[in-house]
């Protein structure tokens, strides 16, 4: 077995052949999220599941308000402004410096075949890990009420593979309308209609080992609070189209506790 069968069911997601990125890559561009079930083979999630239980009390916690583009709510603005609007995330984190060094994470993360088909079905020039040694590869981690609130990310395009999905809440919610970054268009009428709960979004029930590739700086998207004691546990796999980005020492002191 080579490093790639040995973490994706390569027989359900062939990631390696170019028919099938452009099944994946026609999929993110109809429906504006791919979701891949039983993305990892069995021995490899259950190797993942026992990293991230041994790795659970070394999260670091955080709770913010923050608007749905990431920002403090200005007490001088109309409280009423979707823009202006507060909601709470609070999750606990592991940041990529205390995985273990053969993780089959950090392998996935490197491994040329896996970069390929991101690439390809995200139609990017190229990808580049973090130049922290924070961010590239977190376990996320949701206990019992935990949530993150309605928010659009900075980053165009998101990763996750699910580690272990709570019993119930801790769902994925998402909208793919409402904001075009490159034409710096928002629409707040729609906006205010999801986070008044006047428009349904989509939800997903995400299985572990599920990969799940969207577009979150364009597309709404929230995770509702965690109802079971069993924790929402996912990895996010984050990646920059430029060489030699670091995340900002604000966002690794929020997120992480320390800078380094
Ligand atoms: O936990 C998830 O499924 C989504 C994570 C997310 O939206 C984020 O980290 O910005
Ligand atoms: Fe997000």
């Amino acid at each position: 077995m080579n490093e790639l069968e040995e973490i994706v069911n390569i027989q359900q997601h062939p990631i390696n052949n170019k028919e099938y990125i452009n099944k994946c890559k026609k999929q993110i561009q109809e429906n504006s999220i791919l979701i891949l079930n039983n993305f990892l083979n069995n021995n490899c999630l259950n190797e993942l599941i026992d990293e991230a239980l041994q790795l659970e009390d070394k999260a670091f916690y955080c709770s913010q308000n923050h608007t749905i583009l990431l920002n403090k709510a200005n007490e001088s603005n109309d409280p009423n402004d979707p823009l202006n609007t507060e909601v709470i995330s609070d999750k606990g984190c592991v940041p990529h410096d205390l995985l273990n060094k053969d993780s089959k994470l950090n392998i996935l993360y490197k491994l040329p075949e896996f970069k390929k088909f991101l690439i390809g079905v995200l139609n990017l020039q190229n990808i580049y890990a973090y130049s922290d040694t924070l961010s590239s590869i977190n376990y996320n981690y949701y206990q019992k009420s935990q949530q993150l609130g309605w928010h659009f990310d900075n980053a165009s395009f998101a990763i996750t593979l699910m580690i272990q999905s709570s019993d119930t809440g801790g769902e994925f919610e998402y909208v793919s309308q409402g904001r075009d970054f490159s034409k710096n268009f928002i629409d707040k009428h729609y906006i205010k209609n999801i986070l008044q709960n006047k428009i349904l979004p989509e939800k997903i029930d995400v299985e572990a080992g599920t990969l799940v590739l969207f577009y979150g700086r364009n597309y709404l998207h929230r995770v509702t609070p965690v109802e079971s004691t069993k924790p929402r546990i996912l990895v996010t796999l984050n990646y920059n189209e430029e060489e030699g980005t670091m995340l900002s020492e604000n966002a690794r002191m929020t997120f992480f506790g320390r800078v380094n």
